[in-house]
């Protein structure tokens, strides 16, 4: 159902054209950035004049082919409202004409259709042919059409001419995969928009639907691979019942061009293959892994290769046996050779278990102390697969090291889009500018301009293969990751694989265009929210390189500052009473920054010329180290999180004034989304400034750190019922505590002794996973509000994950009123508080008039 909302103004290139933007009432988000919404009338209308009412497709019939005519179709009828005569073979008037360059030339042995194009690239030209107009999209493979009908849709989409194209793409890498870390039994590895669409109980899923669905947006986005479960591969994958289930996925996602690999387990020929050993180097390991790759292509022709995790957080590896990870990549590359397939073999190698008390003991370190060696031994099918920084996916990190030191290896960077250590889906984190930072970041090869994304093309050292992995975990959710902003992440993804070279706003601005409304507020409102979106989460979870300060040990999700240190996982940050950071230097610390060449590792060296943005990760200095920007790391630490608290709050007003401009169902999902976020954010703000204020010893120069104006704790409240419980870590509750229910039903009573006004009410309480606890806040014996504790978040506990908000707004509160809360438990839950804040304009006001100088002649106190 849709309805006309308003006729908007925009500027059109030089022109200032009237327009009127239909805007649907419900969308699920089903549809991404592929809804084709119809545009507004007077961009139609210009398309419509350019778009000819023909399509056909010359000598071939190819399901890629055939999608690429229905995509066209679908699309055009969506965003014009026309429907276009599909037709085959010769045109006879104008037409959209789609063939490769061979099929062409066949019946237009003329035209012109010279050019380079790369594997996969494309051409959209209009020429004049026996009087007609055709609009060409020809490329040299199938898969190269489709992805010219994308294109040609997007320029529809986003308002630009079709009417004289002339445009020619090639991607930047051969390879574009995605990698899903689904589990057999349908769960996803840090997946955070549902169950997996491909796996459910051991079994490929009946309906595929999704599948291909996921499939189409991939093509959309020139995404050639994906490998289908994950990279802790449960051996079954590679049992003979289970390769008709593969073979029943490859089928659905072939008709895109989007190839499916898998992720092995390197101890298989003996779990699952019943020798005694896995030593790569063993003959009749050798011959397992041939006959088994044989199977799979038998069963899927087009099988694009294995993943392998190997040495790695448990998995075991050919360390088993002495042997290399060249050793063993190149055991299963050689059963792939035969038939093209390709490994990827991850970088992802370290001991976690490394000794915290050694100080020169660093995880950042083992990439490049595992692979740098066997630079050279790896077959030529072989890539290792970089993680994008040298640890795992942090809020800041610079660039892997190895990117600049495999010289005779092909390389692929591997970006994590689900957003794993960057709030989980429940955060908006648009991680394109990140991404952006780690692929032009120059690692000065040979002293010249070498940036990891010309590395990773195989451009620097000239490397026959290469390319770019995204870790996705979409899910089954309707719209796939969990938070409709996270969709731009993918979205983000494919058009950096296929074009690096891309800035972050034009595609966060071409995502917002596609997937909410072309209207210019909306644009700009979401744009800037999303290109600000990493800045703020790093500002209010780990700035100065100290990385994602969350529980490492546990769900990586909410904060927990000392989670990092003393254990063998190697995140640490290493703050204590004296200063902060993991001295990385060469001088004195790890020598990690020796792992650079050294144009680069001369800047991270020097205190002096080390950004800032970077300090703690590569250094430890004093909390009163002054920054580049003039300000003590410590008052940077509070300050950023104070801004970076607020940038949130920010965001939800912003996101009020494109009401009736998105459609309700989204509308309403991304503001409570961006409501939860900006509650989390004061989570984090208060924990983080809280935890470095008792180490340091040092006070907020602006004095906010601790102190709050309108909170009292719950714990000072009168409590029926209602027991005092300490939580852990101390800095994920105001005060170190909370109370807790423990009987059937209990409140928490709080006197108010502001003077008369309008006042906001937050309740602090936490919500775990186990039930659905309810709350009631009444002032007297007046309800203001209830709700319940039904949020699923990934914690049992009492801690930052857990904490929740609710803001009551507008509460008309006189002295010597009673606030009460009210909590009844439910299985587990112990409808937990640890504070209310009453804040507002009315407390503002009084504050201001409390500030105001004494008048002349007052004595001083
Ligand atoms: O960061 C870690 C994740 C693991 C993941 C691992 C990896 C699939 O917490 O869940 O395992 O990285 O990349 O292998």
């Amino acid at each position: 159902m849709t309805r006309w909302l308003r006729v908007a103004t925009i500027a059109l290139g030089a022109s200032v054209v009237l327009i009127s933007a239909e805007v649907a009432r419900a969308e699920s988000g089903r549809g991404a950035w592929l809804r084709y919404a119809p545009l507004p009338e007077a961009l139609a209308a210009r398309s419509r004049d350019a778009v000819p009412p023909v399509i056909t497709s010359l000598n071939d019939d190819s399901p890629l082919v055939v999608n690429a005519r229905k995509e066209i179709v679908r699309g055009i009828r969506g965003m014009l409202g026309r429907i276009l005569r599909d037709e085959r073979g010769m045109p006879t008037s104008a037409a959209i004409v789609l063939c490769t360059r061979v099929n062409c030339r066949a019946d237009y042995p003329s035209m012109p259709l010279d050019g380079d194009l790369a594997a996969d690239g494309y051409a959209l030209r209009t020429v004049v042919s026996g009087g007609s107009r055709l609009l060409l999209v020809t490329s040299d493979t199938q898969r190269g059409v489709l992805y010219g009908a994308f294109a040609l849709l997007r320029r529809i989409a986003l308002g630009q001419s079709v009417n004289d194209l002339d445009e020619q793409q090639s991607p930047s890498s051969p390879l574009r995969w995605v990698n899903q870390w689904d589990n057999l039994d349908g769960t996803i590895e840090r997946g955070y928009g549902g169950r997996s669409i491909f796996w459910d109980d051991g079994r490929a899923r009946d309906d595929l639907t999704r599948v291909r669905e996921y499939a189409r947006l991939l093509a959309s986005l020139a995404i050639n691979g994906v490998s289908i479960n994950n990279v802790n591969a449960n051996p079954r994958i590679l049992s003979p019942d289970l390769i008709p289930h593969v073979a029943r996925i490859a089928d659905a996602m072939r008709p895109w061009g989007v190839r499916v690999g898998l992720a092995v387990d390197f101890g298989s020929p003996k779990t699952i293959g019943g020798l005694d050993t896995y030593d790569p180097l063993d003959a009749r390991v050798v011959d397992w892994w041939k006959e088994r790759v044989d199977d799979l292509y038998r069963a899927i022709p087009d099988f694009a290769g294995i993943v392998l995790k190997a040495d790695s957080e448990g998995r075991v590896g050919p360390s088993t046996y002495g042997r290399t990870h060249a050793d063993a990549a190149n055991v299963v590359a050689r059963a792939l050779e035969p038939h093209g397939g390709v490994i990827f073999y991850r970088g992802f190698v370290y001991d976690h278990h490394m000794d915290w008390r050694n100080l020169k003991n660093d995880r950042a370190r083992a990439a490049y102390d595992n692979f740098r060696d066997l630079d050279g031994r790896f077959d030529d099918n072989v890539i290792v697969q970089i993680k994008h920084g040298p640890i795992d996916f942090q809020v800041r990190e610079p660039a892997s090291p190895l990117f600049g030191a495999l010289e005779h290896t092909n390389v692929a960077i591997e970006l994590q889009i689900t957003q794993e250590y960057m709030g989980q889906a429940r955060h908006t984190v648009f991680l394109v500018p990140m991404w952006k930072e780690a692929l032009d970041f120059d690692l000065r090869v040979n002293g010249a301009a070498s940036p990891v994304k010309a590395v990773v093309s195989g451009q620097t050292f000239h490397r026959p293969l290469g390319g770019y992995v995204g870790v996705a975990n979409a899910g089954i959710d309707e719209n796939w990751f969990g938070n409709h902003l996270s969709q731009a992440n993918l979205y983000g993804f494919g058009r950096l694989a296929w074009n690096p070279n891309l800035g972050a706003r034009e595609i966060a601005d071409e995502w917002t265009r596609l997937t909410f409304a072309i209207d210019p507020l909306v644009v700009r409102t979401i744009v800037d929210l999303q290109m600000g979106s990493r800045r703020t989460y790093e500002n209010y979870t780990g700035p100065l390189g100290l990385q994602t300060l969350t529980d490492i040990v546990g769900n990586h999700y909410g904060v927990a500052v000392e989670a990092s240190e003393r254990n063998g996982w190697g995140q640490w940050h290493r703050a204590d009473a004296a200063g902060v950071g993991m001295d990385r230097t060469v001088a004195t610390g790890t020598g990690f920054i020796g792992q650079y060449r050294p144009g680069v590792a001369r800047v991270y060296e020097s205190l002096g010329s080390c950004p800032d943005e970077l300090l703690l990760f590569m250094h430890h200095v004093p909390y009163t180290y002054v920054l580049h920007s003039g300000k003590t790391v410590i008052q940077y630490i509070y300050d950023s999180h104070y801004d970076g608290a607020d940038a949130v709050a920010g965001y939800v007003r912003s996101w009020t004034a494109i009401k009736d401009r998105v459609d309700d169902e989204r509308y309403e999902a991304v503001l409570a989304q961006l409501k939860y976020q900006a509650g989390q954010a004061i989570v984090w703000r208060d924990a983080v400034t809280n935890w470095f204020a008792r180490a340091s010893g040092i006070p907020d120069e602006k004095g906010r750190v601790g102190h709050h104006p309108g909170r009292m704790e719950a714990e000072s409240a009168v409590l029926s019922g209602y027991v005092d419980v300490a939580v852990t870590p101390w800095e994920t509750a105001s005060g170190g505590g909370a109370i807790e229910c423990r009987s059937a039903s209990c409140t928490a009573t709080f006197r108010v002794d502001d003077q008369p006004g309008w006042y906001d009410v937050t309740i602090r309480y936490f919500d775990v996973n186990t039930g659905t606890a309810r709350f009631r806040l009444l002032r007297g014996t007046q309800v203001l509000d209830e709700w319940t504790a039904d949020d699923r978040v990934p914690t049992r506990t009492l801690d930052g994950s857990s904490s929740a908000r609710r803001v009551v707004k507008g509460v008309a509160l006189r002295p010597g009123d009673q606030l009460r809360v009210e909590g009844t438990p439910d299985r587990g839950e112990t409808a937990a508080l640890d504070y209310i804040e009453v804040t507002g304009p009315s407390r503002a006001a009084a504050r201001s008039r409390s500030a105001r100088p004494a008048p002349k002649g007052t004595p001083p106190e």
